[in-house]
């Protein structure tokens, strides 16, 4: 199986390079702002108890999103491996997701960061805002408070792969075929090494 993470601040492009990368490698998509916002939708109690962190442009605790991963993890009839989109994105996730792994005998292959510049990141979000619906994406103060999280709690992700080895930082800015592209060729390289 082949473990990959898609790691970025927020609006970096890791959803929509995800929905391309996960058709062309059949990976299994995990994403964990999807997962968060599938229980919001139908008003779960971990949905309400994540909607009041998210609204605020926090991260959800720990404990809540690490609950949610295992039994995604199990559930991978006839895919090739897993694509994690937005998760881990605290240095305890990252712990906890290895000892997941490890007790299945895998591991993480590769971490692909996304680099994008602060001022289009806050475009890019303003501009979902218009049209999505989402209530972390209309405000500039909260989408400036969860790339001030990014850098707070989640830039330590980077830095415990690193130390693995495990981190190709790809540029973020460009046309989404174009970033596509580098992506590929870096994931291309991981899949033939890990093969021979
Ligand atoms: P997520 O759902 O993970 O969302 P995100 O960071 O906003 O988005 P992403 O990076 O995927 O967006 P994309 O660039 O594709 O998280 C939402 C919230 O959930 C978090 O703030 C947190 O509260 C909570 N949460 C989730 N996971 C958690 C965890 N593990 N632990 C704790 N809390 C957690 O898209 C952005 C926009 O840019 C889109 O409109 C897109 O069309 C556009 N875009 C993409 N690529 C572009 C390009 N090349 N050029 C121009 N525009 C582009």
């Amino acid at each position: 199986m082949f473990f990959l993470i898609l790691f970025g601040p927020p609006g970096s492009g890791k959803g929509t390079q995800a929905e391309k990368l996960l058709v062309k490698y059949n990976l299994k998509h995990l994403s964990t702002g999807d997962l968060l916002r599938g229980e919001i939708a139908k008003n779960t109690p971990l949905g309400l108890a994540a909607k009041a962190f998210i609204d605020k442009g926090q991260l959800v605790p720990d404990e809540l999103v690490i609950g949610i991963i295992d039994d995604c993890l199990k559930n991978n009839p006839g895919f090739a491996g897993f694509l994690l989109d937005g998760f881990p994105r605290t240095a305890p996730q990252a712990k906890a997701l290895d000892n997941l792994l490890e007790l299945k005998g895998q591991s993480i292959d590769l971490m692909v960061a996304l680099d994008v510049s602060e001022a289009e990141l806050l475009k890019r979000l303003l501009k979902r805002g218009e049209t999505s619906g989402r209530s972390d994406d209309t405000n500039e103060s909260i989408i400036t408070e969860r790339i001030a999280e990014y850098h707070r709690k989640t830039t330590a992700v980077a830095d415990y792969y690193k130390s693995a080895d495990k981190v190709v930082l790809v540029p973020g800015e460009g046309s989404v075929d174009d970033i596509f592209a580098r992506i590929c060729s870096v994931v291309d390289k991981k899949m033939v090494k890990a093969s021979a």
